[in-house]
């Protein structure tokens, strides 16, 4: 009895320590426990969570989690007590318990299918588990051993002189290997968390290099967004802005841990960590990010300030030899760009970035130091936690895009984005402020037209030019007729090229079109 619920306890705690561990390798919040945690702070009805919160005072986390564990471990001693060689209730109730875990973490607010592997995993290891404890338990017993009921044996052959009761050997090795399962797989849950947790202690402790006035980021107008409720912001806010990678699990690299290794075709190789680097005069400058993958009217794109360091000075440290045309750049995780050189060094805004928005970058947009190239599509340009920069050339080497079909090199296509009103709004007849974004990085942008329906082309109100680099802010003031309408963007860009109605893809080398919006006006 004692055993068979030892068993039940075991096999869950083998479920629960492989979720975590396997979660801690995608997402900590991943971990089943967590996110059946965490579900149930948030759909406790208010009155509920403020009642435990005012009785537990700050330990209502804790004493959640100890509740928590005690319920899995009744769970636990029921599976045990359940479960038959031939009748696996036991592990029915841990495939539910998995379920359960599965379903919590996937509806987690940033959860996502994936996220149910963690718990399915760990479900499966528990069964397992399960299955092995208690065939041991039953092993060479006999339907007139005391204890065991008698459907655990009914086709046994054994007659009472040759079976000696549970095989007790082997279930003590087996119970002695789930601990050591649960120890192991726990420890390296417990690792991974604490790596991340590292890195977000020491990110809030970090202080980002001063900017020298002579290095700061030229102001920024007034009246850089026109002036009506719902525009798009000139810069946005690190928590709004896109977010793209590769990475199922956030990179964790701390500040003290980053080493940037600059070698391949240079005269000297160069290694710089932390100090090095930000020993450095920092600059701060304003830049908007673009996304090859941003869709005609998508929001694959934003403009922020970046603290760092000119990465054509770095570049110069190590002397590129002649004939190499491309910096490979590898993030923490494995992953590449190929950037043109020149890109790098003809005087533009190429930063080593470590601060974003005044802030040290944030976590998922390559905390401790990334690249930020103004005119170049982030995929050939922009690496997060980059640690290794090779010196070398574009028929000597390719990048983790590139080697899947999108173009070389990368240059940001023309767009122009209508932002408001909300797609589909119904409307007042009368003046509609309809305005949004236009971006040509390195062109830079002179002109909005929008179009109603088949009118002409007629002018936007633009609102003054930060940079070259950076996205131009547009207003129009429609006088809107009641019915259906659609409303069209284009922009012209400073070397006089209008963009263009072509629609083309994202792949290869970036989207193309005129983006267009319908509203409902009502008289
Ligand atoms: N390490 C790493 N860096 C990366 C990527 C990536 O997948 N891994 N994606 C790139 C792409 S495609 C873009 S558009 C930008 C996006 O930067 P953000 O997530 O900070 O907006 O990061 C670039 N840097
Ligand atoms: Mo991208």
């Amino acid at each position: 009895m004692a055993a068979r619920a030892l068993s039940g306890v075991l096999a869950v705690g083998v479920a629960l320590s492989l979720g975590h561990a396997i979660a801690a390798a995608v997402d900590t919040a991943a971990s089943p426990f967590l996110a059946v945690a965490d579900s149930v702070v948030d759909r406790a009805p208010a009155p509920v969570r403020e009642v435990t919160i005012d009785a537990l005072g700050t330990a209502d986390k804790p004493a959640l989690l100890i509740g928590l564990s005690v319920i899995l471990a009744l769970f636990g001693i029921a599976a045990g007590l359940l479960e038959r060689p031939r009748r696996p209730i036991g592990s029915a109730v841990i495939a539910v318990l998995g379920v359960v875990g599965a379903l919590a973490a996937v509806t987690r607010p940033d959860g996502g299918p994936p996220w149910a592997l963690p718990a399915l995993l760990g479900a499966l290891g528990g069964v397992v588990a399960l299955r092995l404890l208690v065939g041991a338990l039953y092993r060479g017993r006999s339907t007139s051993g005391s204890g065991p009921p008698a459907e655990a044996a009914p086709h046994s052959e054994a007659t009472p002189s040759d079976t000696a009761g549970p095989d007790r050997r082997r279930f003590l090795i087996l119970a002695g290997s789930a601990v050591a399962v649960i120890a192991a797989a726990g420890a390296t849950g417990v690792r991974l968390g604490r790596r991340a947790a590292d890195v977000v202690a020491e990110r809030s402790g970090l202080r980002l290099p001063r900017v020298l006035p002579r290095q700061a980021a030229p102001a920024v107008p007034a009246g850089i967004v026109p002036d009506a409720p719902g525009v798009t912001p000139f810069l946005t806010g690190n928590h709004e802005f896109y977010r793209i990678d590769t990475a199922l699990r956030v990179p964790a690299i701390t500040a003290r841990d980053w080493r940037l290794r600059i070698h391949g075709m240079v005269e000297r190789e160069i290694e710089l960590d932390w100090d090095g680097l930000t020993a450095r005069e920092a600059q701060e400058r304003i830049v908007t990010l673009t996304c090859v993958s941003n869709e005609v009217g998508g929001d694959l794109v934003g403009t922020a300030a970046w603290t760092g360091f000119p990465i054509a000075d770095l570049l110069a440290e190590a002397g590129p030899l002649p004939g190499a045309d491309m910096l490979l750049s590898t993030s923490v995780d494995g992953w590449t760009a190929g950037t043109p050189l020149e890109a790098l060094t003809d005087g533009r805004d190429a930063l080593l970035a470590v601060g974003m928005n005044g802030q040290p970058l944030p976590l998922e947009h390559g905390y401790p130091v990334r690249q930020v190239v103004p005119g170049l599509y982030g995929y050939v340009s922009a690496t997060k936690w980059v640690i290794d920069w090779e010196v070398t050339r574009f028929d000597r080497a390719s990048a983790y895009w590139t080697d899947r079909g999108w173009g070389e090199r990368g240059p940001i296509r023309t767009a122009s984005r209508i932002d408001r009103p909300a797609p589909l709004a119904e409307l007042e007849a009368g003046l509609v402020v309809v305005a949004g974004t236009a971006w040509a990085q390195r062109r830079g942008i002179v002109r909005v037209e929008v179009r109603v329906d088949d009118g002409p082309w007629r002018d936007a109100r633009l609102s003054p030019a930060y940079s070259l680099d950076t996205w131009r802010m547009w207003s129009f003031d429609w006088d809107a007729d009641p019915g259906l309408h659609t409303l069209h963007v284009r922009t012209t860009d400073g070397r006089g090229d209008v963009q263009t109605e072509q629609r083309r893809p994202t792949v290869p080398d970036g989207a193309t079109g005129w983006h267009n919006r319908t509203f409902r006006v009502v008289g």
